[in-house]
């Protein structure tokens, strides 16, 4: 029998138009040759046009899922995205915490790419508390990250991204990668912090359109890489070669936003006018 591939346990929110969350996740991980194992934190409606409800799940039936698992097969990395309530997330945080060797990735989702809120200050301030300090990547996107690096909302200005790596990376994380879609530059370019400063940025030709689930890809995609053995540079950097790839080939099949083809590399042959 062929060894299992590296396995990383997500936990996300049920996505059923196939765009973001779980779903996104499992098809990228599946996509870049690892097994997804899956505790699912809230179930959502809604379709290529917009999140309709968000149901979180029971908190003990989220960690019920993960422990399960947990006892019977070795994980190599955590993938966290959207987690639904301040129980979830405390759940979550006693679970991961058995397993400080294990590679953390967490995805600070607080909102959809289009705008729907989905998540409570309560949940954002659990997240800076229980999760940062243990976690290995934190992605947020440059709106994520200013959001979540405020912790005064009395401030007033947003302070600038760098200032904002390193408030993040005070908390607790390792390292910070700050995505650049929001911000106005001709590129997009995405910056991965440590302590001692930025470690890569990344430009990216910026591509036309919405898409559902890029920031999920991105995550999940460095996930992989370093479920795959790579170090964090390497990982975070095939990871954004893989999410662009993925963006570029991406669909829409309903009336909204664009999905990323996870499996753009399986259809390659179908596309002969397409150089890839
Ligand atoms: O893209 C962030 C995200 C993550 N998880 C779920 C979502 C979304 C955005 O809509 O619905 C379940």
């Amino acid at each position: 029998m062929p060894d299992s591939p590296p396995i990383v346990l997500v936990f996300a929110a049920s996505d059923p138009s196939g765009g973001a969350g779980m779903q996104a996740d499992i098809l990228t991980l599946s996509s870049m040759g690892c097994h997804p194992l899956s505790a699912l934190t809230a179930v959502t409606v809604q379709d290529t046009l917009g999140v309709e409800q968000v149901l979180p799940l029971d908190a003990e039936w989220v960690a019920d899922q993960a422990r399960c698992v947990l006892e019977d097969m070795p994980v190599s990395v955590f993938k966290l995205g959207l987690l639904g309530s301040v129980e979830v997330i405390a759940a979550i945080a006693e679970v991961v915490s058995d397993y400080p060797e294990v590679p953390l990735v967490l995805d600070p989702v607080l909102a959809s790419g289009r705008g729907d809120e989905l998540v409570t200050e309560d949940m954002i301030a659990a997240m800076r508390e229980l999760l940062i300090p243990q976690t290995t990547v934190l992605t947020p996107n440059s709106l994520e990250a200013r959001r979540l690096a405020q912790e005064d909302a009395d401030e007033g200005e947003f302070p600038p991204l760098d200032d904002c790596a390193r408030r993040l990376l005070g908390m607790g994380c390792e390292y910070v990668l700050i995505t650049g879609t929001h911000e106005n530059t001709p590129e997009v370019v995405n910056t991965l912090y440590a302590r001692e400063g930025v470690v890569r940025a990344d430009a990216w030709q910026r591509l036309p359109g919405g898409y559902h689930g890029s920031g999920c890809t991105l995550a999940a995609a460095i996930a992989a890489t370093l479920a795959n053995g790579l170090d964090i540079g390497e990982a975070v950097r095939d990871a954004q070669e893989y999410t662009w790839q993925a963006l570029r080939s991406a669909y829409r099949p309903g009336m909204g936003q664009n999905i990323p083809d996870r499996l753009f590399w399986a259809r390659e042959d179908e596309q002969p006018e397409d150089e890839g």
